[in-house]
């Protein structure tokens, strides 16, 4: 067992840390404040090649490994979870879903742009009364002379307003259920895709997340993704990794939240001494640190399992469902550990609290995690 990480993953861990640093912390609190998309800050993601990770260098990706992507997350998540949500929904969902479904053609006019950067995806499952339920898909797509009509509506979608290609999945043929649905790619000016208001959110507000409407939308057949009726397996399949990249932002929310936590004990004085040296704050600090420990190792061993060709739907599960508690419970602690000053922007725990409940709840919420996690185990 080894648990060094290559020189080049140690470097890629770096490079994330300084731009984190020096281009995501200035602003940050404004960009919440004001709901900002990011756009700077991903251009320069792209960039630096963070948009397209884990694509092959042969459709404008990196070609890195999954290990190296959850450094990244982790990384940027410490700082700026607006900005991770952007690096994982392009990376684990729309990029990592075409390189493995889509044909050459799909991968050479979009793959390409997407994983490069030139512009970023979103991947439209949820609906009003199909998210947690999601074979129960009302957007209809129905086949008519070599097109498919798209109509419905999807809710909460990532990138919403600012991207420029939608992977979209919709029910084909209601009668057969899950194996009816099918997913299309979507282009933004399609006519009848109209991009609703943007939601105002708790957390993650940097983030652009919109509903979007379908009336009507002509889409070529050639854009759907898979044979027909793959669209389940084809959203379940690509979740399962995008889960990963959600355990790894928690990950990432909960060691910046603690870091924070344990810089401020060491200078705010009561009764006499530093802080940290009352065992009151010294042991959340001791439990926090354990904790994201715990939750790293999860973390990096579902992305070591994507590596190297193991099954990754537990892993990923488990990895999402504890390191999101673990980003919730620290973030918590670490407001208690500021005191008032916790309360207060400038000091950005409040911040990460807001931003680690997202955590729970996309991409699966916890509760999906244990039945994805019960229902594996069961079947062993
Ligand atoms: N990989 C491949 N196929 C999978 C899969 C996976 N990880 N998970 C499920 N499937 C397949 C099943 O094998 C089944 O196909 P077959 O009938 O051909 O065997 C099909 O999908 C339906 O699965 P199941 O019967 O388990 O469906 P359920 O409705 O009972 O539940 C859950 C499926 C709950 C796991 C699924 O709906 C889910 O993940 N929901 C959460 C969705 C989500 O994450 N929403 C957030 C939106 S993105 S922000």
């Amino acid at each position: 067992m080894d648990f060094k990480l290559s020189e080049e993953q140690l470097l890629i861990k770096e490079a994330a840390r300084d731009f984190a640093k020096n281009e995501l912390l200035p602003g940050v609190i404004e960009r919440d404040e004001k709901q900002e998309f990011p756009k700077e800050q991903v251009k320069k993601m792209a960039e630096l090649g963070f948009l397209g990770m884990m694509t092959s260098p042969e459709y404008g990706g990196s070609g890195m490994d999954t290990i190296s992507y959850v450094m990244v997350m982790e990384e940027i998540s410490k700082i700026d979870a607006s900005c991770s949500v952007i690096v994982s929904v392009n990376n684990s969902l729309v990029c990592w879903g075409l390189e493995n479904y889509g044909t050459e053609e799909q991968k050479k006019k979009y793959l390409t742009r997407l994983a490069s950067g030139e512009i970023i995806g979103a991947f439209c499952l949820s609906e009003p009364e199909a998210g947690s339920d999601a074979t129960s898909q009302k957007t209809t797509a129905i086949e008519k002379d070599g097109h498919y009509i798209i109509n419905g509506t999807k809710n909460w979608i990532t990138n919403g307003g600012t991207a420029d290609v939608y992977l979209v999945i919709a029910q084909t043929h209601p009668e057969k259920k899950h194996k009816g649905i099918n997913a299309f790619i979507l282009e933004k000016g399609m006519p009848g895709f109209e991009i609703g208001p943007k939601e105002q959110k708790l957390g993650i507000r940097g983030s652009d997340t919109h509903s979007l409407i379908f009336n009507d939308v002509k889409v070529p057949k050639e854009n759907r993704i898979g044979e027909d009726g793959f669209g389940f397996k084809f959203a379940m399949k690509t979740l399962a990794g995008g889960r990963i990249g959600i355990a790894a932002q928690a990950l990432g929310i909960a060691s910046g939240a603690y870091e924070l936590a344990k810089e401020y004990s060491k200078v705010r004085k009561s009764f006499g001494t530093e802080i940290c040296n009352h065992q009151a704050i010294a042991f959340k600090l001791a439990d926090m640190h354990t904790q994201i420990e715990a939750a790293r190792h999860l973390v990096i061993k579902a992305a070591w399992d994507k590596d190297n060709g193991h099954d990754y739907d537990l892993s990923g599960a488990m990895a999402k469902l504890y390191a999101s508690q673990v980003a919730m419970d620290t973030a918590i602690e670490a407001v208690q550990i500021h005191g008032g000053n916790g309360y207060v922007k400038e000091y950005h725990v409040e911040r990460l609290m807001r931003d680690a409940k997202i955590t729970q709840i996309y991409e699966g919420t916890s509760e999906i995690q244990k039945i994805v996690i019960s229902r594996g185990l069961l079947a062993e």
